[in-house]
């Protein structure tokens, strides 16, 4: 070992303390130890990867850059550090075209440096959101109090995986919650299963950030591929489904008209979500569904 090789290596040591002390504050900043735990430099380890993963490595970087910068100016901007990621939601009847633009609205999203990811409701992939899906199929059957509890169910299990993700910086883009829930059991029209009902096991919940409300007409709805293959897809149905959302709208909902070309309706949404990641960025706080 050289002579001078000592001093550089505890100069480097310290920046990376230094670093690992401030990033690990910084949500949405995955911290690297370079050099501290495996003895290797940055370079030596991209020297060491694959070339898939060098590729990768460089072409990310923009990305990276202004997402830590996004972070870093929150920090200095609030003093402290309570940025996290926003909880975007889309809300409608079927086939409003919420899948699509949640889908698009990720890639928008991470193309511009924000860490998102698609959630949707039912998670079919649970043990609870398989007895869902087998109903929504027509599979099985169930009281309809049963079904609705079930449906608040499986988002109360994964209620801390959210928290945890959002306080991470993680911007999650959700296809249906729980305003759905609310909307469907209560345009059954069952006697004591209305609104009130409905939302009382829902309350508590996580709040959206910002909630897309795509607005089509039943017979657009109707020309769109797919409708009438589950349960809920009937003309009677989808109509008092609309009634339960306009019962439940409240002011801070963003309208969105579904009725157009999905790369206009894409630009309305983006807007939409940047401000809110951009809200809680800046330390905005989580709230919680129906409590004041
Ligand atoms: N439910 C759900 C409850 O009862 N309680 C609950 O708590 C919850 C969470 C779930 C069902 O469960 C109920 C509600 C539902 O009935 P789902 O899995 O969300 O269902 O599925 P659906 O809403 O039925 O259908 P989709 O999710 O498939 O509809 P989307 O997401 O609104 O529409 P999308 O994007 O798939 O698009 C549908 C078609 O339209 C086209 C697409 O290419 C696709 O073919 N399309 C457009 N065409 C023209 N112009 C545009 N702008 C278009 N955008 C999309």
């Amino acid at each position: 070992m050289c002579a001078n090789s000592q001093p550089t290596s505890l100069g480097f040591s310290a920046r990376a303390i230094w670093i690992n002390r401030t990033a690990r504050h910084i949500p949405g900043w995955r911290i690297r130890t370079f050099g501290v735990k495996r003895g290797r430099s940055p370079r030596a380890r991209l020297k060491r990867a694959t070339p898939a993963r060098r590729r990768a490595t460089h072409r990310d970087a923009p990305r990276r850059d202004a997402a830590r910068a996004g972070a870093l100016s929150t920090m200095s901007a609030a003093g402290k550090v309570a940025a996290r990621g926003a909880f975007v939601l889309f809300e409608g009847a079927d086939r409003c075209g919420k899948s699509t633009q949640a889908t698009r609205l990720v890639r928008a999203l991470e193309a511009r440096g924000v860490e998102a990811e698609l959630w949707r409701y039912p998670d079919r992939a649970t043990a609870m959101g398989k007895m869902i899906d087998q109903y929504l199929r027509s599979k099985s059957e169930m009281e309809d109090g049963a079904i609705h509890l079930l449906f608040a169910a499986n988002r109360w299990e994964k209620k801390a995986l959210m928290e945890r993700k959002l306080a991470s910086g993680v911007t999650l883009v959700c296809d249906r919650y729980s305003y759905s829930g609310c909307a469907f059991t209560a345009a059954k029209g069952v006697d004591g299963l209305d609104l009130e009902w409905c939302r009382a096991p829902e309350v508590g919940l996580p709040r959206p950030d910002a909630l897309m409300y795509l607005e089509l007409s039943l017979e657009d709805a109707a020309k769109r591929g797919g409708f009438g293959e589950e349960r809920y897809e009937t003309t009677e149905m989808q109509r008092a489904v609309k009634a339960s959302f306009e019962a439940m709208r409240e002011d801070w909902w963003d309208v969105i008209d579904a009725n157009r070309e999905p790369d206009v309706i894409q630009d309305e949404v983006l807007r939409i979500a940047l401000s809110a990641v951009e809200k809680c960025r800046a330390g905005r706080e989580l709230k919680r569904l129906w409590q004041s």
